[in-house]
């Protein structure tokens, strides 16, 4: 459960800590159709493409990478902050639409904290990514 402080930090947008990740995937060109398309919502585009690698991000900084031809590191879980529940709902149409596999509709999910609203889906490998909203609404 999150202290009310780092809920609040969250809240204001203060949780951007880490400037990019990277999954391994089995098939580069499903795995990018999928991640376009699911993160579309989020404000997310293709922004690089190169030896095997793919990079997406906003406002011109990839900070989600994608690489093919490396060992699969298992399935990962990825959240990535959304602005408001309605892009939480949009991510998780997207995302399922782009041929993810439903991992939890979008909803509140108390147990975390009162206004955590989150929706997950698994991409082709499995792995779990989920759209959050922290703000109360
Ligand atoms: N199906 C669950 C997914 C929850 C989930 O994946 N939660 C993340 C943390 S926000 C996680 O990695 N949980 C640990 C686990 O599932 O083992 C839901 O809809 O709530």
């Amino acid at each position: 459960m999150m202290s009310e402080g780092v809920r609040d930090a969250v809240a204001e947008g203060e949780w951007l800590v880490i400037d990019h990740v990277g999954l391994g995937v089995s098939d580069l060109d499903q795995s990018t159709a999928f991640y376009r398309g699911a993160l579309d919502p989020l404000g997310y585009q293709l922004l690089l493409e190169r030896d095997g690698s793919v990079g997406f991000g906003r406002n011109g900084k990839p900070d989600f990478f994608i690489h093919v031809n490396r060992p699969l590191s298992g399935p990962t879980h990825i959240a990535i902050a959304s602005p408001d529940r309605a892009t939480v709902d949009a991510f998780h149409a997207a995302g399922l639409a782009a041929g993810g596999r439903d991992n939890g509709p979008p909803g509140l999910r108390p147990h975390y904290h009162q206004h955590y609203y989150g929706a997950f889906v698994l991409d082709p490998d499995g792995n779990n990514i989920e759209a959050v909203c922290h703000r109360p609404q």
